[in-house]
């Protein structure tokens, strides 16, 4: 183990420190408004910005005698050593430079604190965020750290690949959200060390923290603006995805291709792991295996299938090869602490990392992504390992297969730049590929706040068990509460064979991941969805239509995640906080309208819903159930909808084309107040879209709907469909077929009538 995350780190050795060396500073950016608490020992720090947060501007404020004051932020008092703001306490401790370890003290130019922490009363509140992490959502009684490591998703494994130092206090309906901006390693312990004391520590001379109050969804929308927005995706990034670990040559990719067309199953890109390079070369394909490239990837694109290859950030050293040689020429590498290249093991055996907190190497990386894309008709790119792992240093093994935290990173060391490499990379390549002039679409497994900027983001190599599974579904909920809405888990299991029906279950699971992709490691069984034969293949067809169907929802709650901050996915404790059974962690909410409680156990065909007071309606039988309810529904993905709520669907066609849907149709909730929307646009590019709006209300006797169609395209037809009702005794625009009432909006508006 890495000595850093093996270190008690030692609480009761700290000095408590004076505040009066702390800058208090009122913030804004987009709208979102933050106190910022920065703490520095060196005097150049006082002008950091970031790494996560940049562009945040000053607000006016007033201090008088330590209380703090302005616009649209409750107020914050500095005094006695402590810190308030809305309920919380903080007191600020230092640990003594002789009581840090040795790499630490070598590492922070001689402060004489290069540990800071902040304690704080747990409370009465809960706990979340924190981002990738096993275990569930909440996040009290446990300890965190943040240091982005290539360990897969086990219990009672952390950290994992991606760091965030990012929480959420929430007590009652209110929320705090706690954003740490340090890429320095650094620990979240939650009543852990002290079962009623929180403590955040961070290895580094300074303390960047933000804090801002709000609802939970608030706060979660202000992080993420804070931190910045996530990039629009294409459409066909939502769509369904294909991976191994490898489809290795052209024949295997060609063979992928014609099963999912054999057999009726959408396919938007295939994914090509490390077997598709020369050995193991980054930005290069083998000749022997893909000797055809372009012509492979043309073929395919008329087929509309993509190809996405993933591209590790260890560049092999090795004379005469473009990369390294150029990449060494211009200076991008990391370097040792004697200043020397570092040389690592990973797949091509010896191996080098450009440095991505520089401008220098981000430039030079992003024209290699351009023309690697660009030659080979590549739709996007996969980072991996870009924690980045190493497998083999010096001979030997390297604790947390991580790089030394003394190697060199510009002006910075590994210690400080490690947990912003993914970032790092993941900005080089956006720019790489955005001078494509279309939407870029990143996979990435390591990040740190910010990189939802830029990329989606997997939760590494689960296994085949239902487990894995279950884990995924608080995993993704916890991403999204830290600021990452773009994120999925390998359906269907990545180590580990899958059984058909673990696989089933996964692909319907699937169908509602913001991104779903099938990916499977060497030697495994195969489970691409036709693999197990009939009946599977029809049944995971079903799941993956069910997945083109739900499109135009999807897309719209990816512009709203783009526009608003807000994730896909989101707790039921987010709209009910005041409700016990609100907190459990199998069952979710898509957007605010859709309410999905996956079968996640083995042999499970019935399962218990929990349903939220207020009125649901069935998804698939359309019954009406009064909540709160304990339900018991079957499979294979029950769903409900919120009274009110109309979910736009389309007819599932593929490939996917633009996200313009001429076929329309809202499954309708029946309540009072009845609002949807759909937003449509190229589903690529940057040229405009628009909202389109269905409003209406329903009084128990009489439904009227109304829809206002901004997209400026023809429409074949706009239907709203409201299950469980008996046939009307009139209506404009109307047609009834076994309990499903058909609401034709081509003209703008219709209604039913009941007696
Ligand atoms: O150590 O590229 O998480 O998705 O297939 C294995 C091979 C390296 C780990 C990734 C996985 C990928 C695999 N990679």
């Amino acid at each position: 183990m890495n000595a850093l995350l093996n270190w008690d780190i030692p609480f009761d050795r700290m000095e408590r420190l004076d505040l009066s060396g702390m800058e208090v500073q009122a913030v804004e950016k987009e709208g979102v408004r933050a106190w910022r608490l920065l703490f520095t020992q060196r005097p150049r720090d006082r002008a950091k910005a970031g790494p996560a947060v940049q562009g945040a501007r000053p607000l006016p404020m007033e201090a008088t005698e330590g209380l703090y004051r302005a616009e649209g932020l409750p107020p914050l008092a500095l005094g006695e050593g402590r810190v308030r703001f809305g309920g919380l306490t903080l007191s600020l401790w230092g640990l003594p430079h002789l009581e840090a370890l040795p790499l630490l003290r070598l590492l922070s130019d001689g402060v004489p604190y290069p540990l800071l922490a902040l304690r704080f009363p747990l409370g009465a509140a809960h706990y979340y965020g924190l981002g990738e992490r096993t275990g569930g959502l909440a996040r009290r009684g446990g300890r965190f750290w943040n240091f982005t490591m290539d360990q897969p998703p086990r219990p009672g494994r952390d950290p994992l690949y991606l760091a965030s130092p990012l929480l959420v206090r929430l007590e009652g309906d209110e929320a705090l959200g706690f954003l740490l901006d340090e890429s320095h390693p650094s620990l979240f312990d939650l009543g852990h060390a002290h079962p009623a004391e929180g403590r955040v520590a961070v290895a580094s001379p300074h303390l960047d923290f933000y804090v801002l109050a709000g609802s939970l969804l608030e706060v979660v929308r202000g992080l993420t603006l804070l931190t910045g927005r996530p990039a629009m995706p294409p459409l066909w990034a939502l769509g369904y995805h294909q991976c191994r670990y490898s489809y290795a040559d052209s024949q295997a990719v060609r063979e992928v291709v014609e099963a999912f067309k054999a057999h009726d199953l959408p396919l938007e890109a295939v994914w090509l792991d490390i077997h598709h390079m020369e050995g193991y070369k980054v930005f290069t394909l083998s000749p022997h295996r893909f000797p055809d490239f372009r012509a492979l990837s043309e073929e395919l694109a008329g087929e509309g299938v993509r190809l996405v290859p993933i591209v590790d950030p260890g560049v092999k050293v090795e004379e005469g090869y473009r990369v390294f040689e150029e990449g060494k020429r211009r200076g991008v590498f990391l370097l040792d602490d004697r200043d020397e290249l570092l040389v690592g093991g990973v797949w091509p055996r010896r191996a080098v990392w450009p440095d991505f907190s520089r401008e220098g190497p981000r430039a030079f990386w992003a024209e290699e992504v351009r023309r690697f894309a660009e030659e080979n008709g590549f739709a996007g790119i996969w980072n991996d390992m870009n924690e980045p792992a190493v497998l083999e240093l010096g001979g030997a093994e390297s604790p947390d297969k991580a790089l030394p935290l003394t190697a060199r990173q510009g002006e910075k060391s590994h210690l400080e730049a490690r947990n912003l490499y993914a970032l790092g990379m993941a900005e080089a390549t956006y720019q790489g590929l955005a001078a494509l002039g279309r939407r870029p679409f990143i996979l990435t497994r390591s990040g740190f706040p910010g990189i939802q900027r830029y990329a989606f983001v997997w939760t590494g190599d689960n296994e085949s068990r239902h487990e894995d599974m279950a884990l995924s579904v608080p995993m993704l909920l916890s991403l999204g509460l830290s600021g990452v809405p773009f994120a999925g888990a390998d359906v269907g299991g990545f180590g580990q064979d899958a059984t058909p029906e673990l696989l089933l279950r996964w692909t319907w699971l699937g169908a509602l991941y913001p991104f779903f992709r099938n990916h499977s490691a060497l030697g495994t069984r195969r489970q691409e969805p036709y693999a197990f034969g009939e009946p599977w293949t029809s049944r995971m067809r079903e799941a993956l239509r069910f997945r083109y169907r739900l499109l135009p929802y999807l897309y719209s709650l990816a512009r709203e995640a783009h526009e608003e901050g807000l994730p896909l996915w989101r707790p039921l404790f987010a709209y009910w906080p005041g409700e016990m059974a609100a907190f459990r962690e199998d069952e979710f909410l898509l957007g605010e309208g859709l309410l999905a409680a996956p079968l996640l156990h083995q042999g499970e065909g019935v399962r218990e819903v929990y349903l939220p007071p207020g009125t649901w309606w069935d998804f698939w039988a359309g019954c009406r159930v009064a909540g709160p309810a304990l339900e018991q529904a079957l499979g294979p993905l029950p769903l409900y909808l919120k009274e009110g709520a109309a979910i736009p669907l389309t007819e599932p066609t593929y490939p996917t084309r633009t996200a313009r849907w001429p076929r329309l149709g809202f499954r309708v909730a029946l309540g009072p107040a009845i609002r949807g929307r759909v937003y449509e646009d190229e589903g690529e590019g940057f040229a405009p879209g628009a909202w389109s709006e269905l409003k209406g209300a329903f009084d128990g006797k009489r439904l009227v709907l109304a829809f206002e169609d901004r997209s400026g395209h023809p429409r074949e037809g706009v239907w709203a469909e409201v299950l469980g009702v008996a046939p009307p005794v009139k209506g404009q625009g109307v047609l009834y077929r076994e309990g499903r009432l058909l609401l034709d909006l081509g003209p703008g508006e219709a209604f039913a009538e009941w007696a």
